[in-house]
């Protein structure tokens, strides 16, 4: 068994993992791509990425599908038998339902989160910010086309620290000092994952971090059209010249909530301000001695309500469909112990 190198990226005890699945002729791959019912992975062992197809449960969408930034294990046929432990996931719900979720991307140590100038939406920037916390991954904020804007950096700083981050920079593909900083954020070995809109420009920044045009790029119309055509499709990770590895996606249009724990994080200044409310049970909503009210910045604040409202709503239908599982789970039994008591068995 050839164990992958750093060049895959970090996962220091694979072979262990793969010792404990129990079948020597495992070995460990990493997932680069995800195409319609195949997997592009890589080895780390020098040969070039192949695509694989995977054991049948693996096969049916869900959580358990291998996804890009995954590792895995290839049986001695070369297809994906098992996915290994997520560590560092970020998890949406999947658009148009409740009660399912995405993998936006999987075993990363970074998120980058993604705004376009002129005009920088905090409030898509809280959301992602909030899945990541909820995936326990850290998160920078990284303002694309600062060329449009002359006070870019300033922005960034001022966005960033708003949002509880520690880094927030400005980019523009047009000036090549900017994205020194962001390179700077991207260690050797380390994975991140480029999280935005469509037409934010992730793709055209994976080029000028790579240094060559390796991902499609969209025509400045089709964006401007305001249609929310995709240009990239499938999630790429790809390794820069430094040897960080950086997954480049399509563009986000909802971000739903979805793994609880990540709006308290994400919000941990305002949910500080609400801990010294005169009431222990303040609502937020005039009541008097709401340090909430008079500290919180509105917008932020109502941001915060909102996504908790939401995060409760989830957890709700959550916690419902695992009791109907449960319940079914049970009926199931009971109905088999009644087949069996009659035929005697
Ligand atoms: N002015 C300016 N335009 C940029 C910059 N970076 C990207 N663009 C333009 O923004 C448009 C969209 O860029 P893409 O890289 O395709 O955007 P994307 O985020 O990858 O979009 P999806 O793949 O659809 O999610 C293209 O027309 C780019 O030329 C920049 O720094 N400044
Ligand atoms: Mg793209
Ligand atoms: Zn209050």
């Amino acid at each position: 068994m050839h164990a992958p190198t750093a060049a895959l990226g970090r996962r220091p005890d694979l072979a262990a993992e793969l010792a404990e699945l129990g079948d020597p002729s495992f070995t460990g791959a990493r997932v680069l791509a995800q195409h319609r019912g195949r997997w592009l992975v890589a080895d780390g062992g020098g040969a070039p990425p192949r695509l694989v197809a995977a054991r049948g449960r693996l096969r049916a969408a869900s959580e358990r599908t291998p996804t890009t930034g995954d590792w895995v294990a290839l049986d001695g046929e070369g297809v994906i038998a098992a996915v290994l432990e997520r560590r560092g996931t970020v998890v949406r719900r999947a658009a148009g339902s409740p009660v399912t979720s995405q993998v936006l991307a999987a075993n990363v140590e970074l998120v980058l989160v993604v705004e376009p100038f002129p005009e920088p939406n905090e409030r898509r920037c809280e959301r992602i910010v909030s899945l990541a916390a909820a995936g326990g991954v850290p998160a920078a904020l990284v303002l694309t086309k600062s060329d449009l804007d002359p006070d870019g950096g300033a922005s960034a700083r001022t966005m960033a620290r708003s949002l509880g981050l520690a880094d927030g920079i400005a980019v523009s593909v047009h000036d090549e000092d900017s994205i020194a900083p962001l390179a700077a954020l991207l260690a050797p070995g380390a994975t991140s994952v480029l999280l935005g809109p469509s037409g934010a420009g992730k793709s055209t920044l994976v080029n000028a971090l790579l240094g060559f045009e390796r991902q499609a790029i969209g025509a400045v119309s089709e964006h401007n059209g305001g249609r929310g055509r995709h240009t990239t499709v499938t999630r790429d990770l790809l390794t820069l010249p430094g040897g960080a590895l950086l997954i480049d996606t399509p563009g986000i249009r909802e971000a739903g909530l979805w793994e609880s724990g990540g709006v308290a994080e994400s919000f941990a200044d305002i949910e500080e301000l609400a801990a010294q409310c005169r009431f222990s049970d303040c609502r937020h909503n005039g009541e008097p001695g709401c340090a909430v009210a008079a500290e919180g910045d509105p917008a932020r604040v109502a941001a915060w309500q909102k996504l908790e409202r939401e995060q409760q709503w989830i957890d709700d239908r959550r916690a419902a469909t695992a009791a109907r599982e449960r319940l079914g789970r049970k009926y199931n039994r009971i109905q088999g112990e009644a087949r069996r008591t009659k035929t005697g068995r």
